[in-house]
């Protein structure tokens, strides 16, 4: 029985790590429903149990109407979670988030340092490289599903070509966790 606050740090540890590997998100096949809302650039970040493994993605509502995110699941792992990570005087810290919303005509993203996807009890012989499924459902009842790329706890693909990032200034702030 882990405690607490080991749970945590771990959990950090591997977001921290994650934050270096969005940078191949874009490579990330994907599979979406009919229906207004739909996911895109799904990719997990694959840790060793007992780690949680962090998932992100990028949804899209082309509908008139706020959508509403109640839930998550995966046939590849026995617990999904909505998670957002945030930052208070240089220290980083997560907590559940519930009744997500995405914009009419706008996106929702899951990404390193902000709302992700928290994956915990992968099905046994999970590995990098295969890709698993995420299944999404809103408030009205519809459904819509990614196809998420299953990539390496050493991942360090490196920032280029993401707008806003620049290397390692993105992981300012997680300092506090004993993360280099
Ligand atoms: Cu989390």
């Amino acid at each position: 029985m882990q405690t607490p606050g080991i749970r945590v740090w771990v959990m950090v540890a591997g977001l921290c790590l994650a934050s270096e590997a969005w940078g191949q998100s874009a490579s990330a096949q994907t599979q979406t429903d009919a229906g207004p809302v739909s996911a895109s650039q799904c990719w997990i970040r694959q840790l060793p149990a007992p780690a949680p493994s962090g998932g992100f993605l990028l949804i899209h509502n082309s509908g008139a109407s706020t959508a509403v995110l109640k839930s998550v699941d995966s046939p590849d792992y026995k617990q999904v979670m909505m998670h957002q990570t945030t930052e208070s005087g240089g220290m980083s810290s997560m907590s559940a988030v519930h009744d997500l919303k995405v914009p009419a005509g706008g996106d929702l993203a899951f990404r390193p340092g902000s709302y992700h996807l928290m994956l915990e009890q992968p099905r046994a012989g999970l590995k990098v490289g295969d890709t698993v499924e995420m299944r999404f459902r809103l408030a009205d009842g519809a459904e819509f599903s990614a196809a998420c790329a299953v990539k390496p706890a050493n991942a360090m693909p490196g920032m280029r070509g993401m707008p806003g990032m620049s290397g390692r200034g993105d992981m300012k702030g997680m300092s506090g966790h004993g993360m280099r």
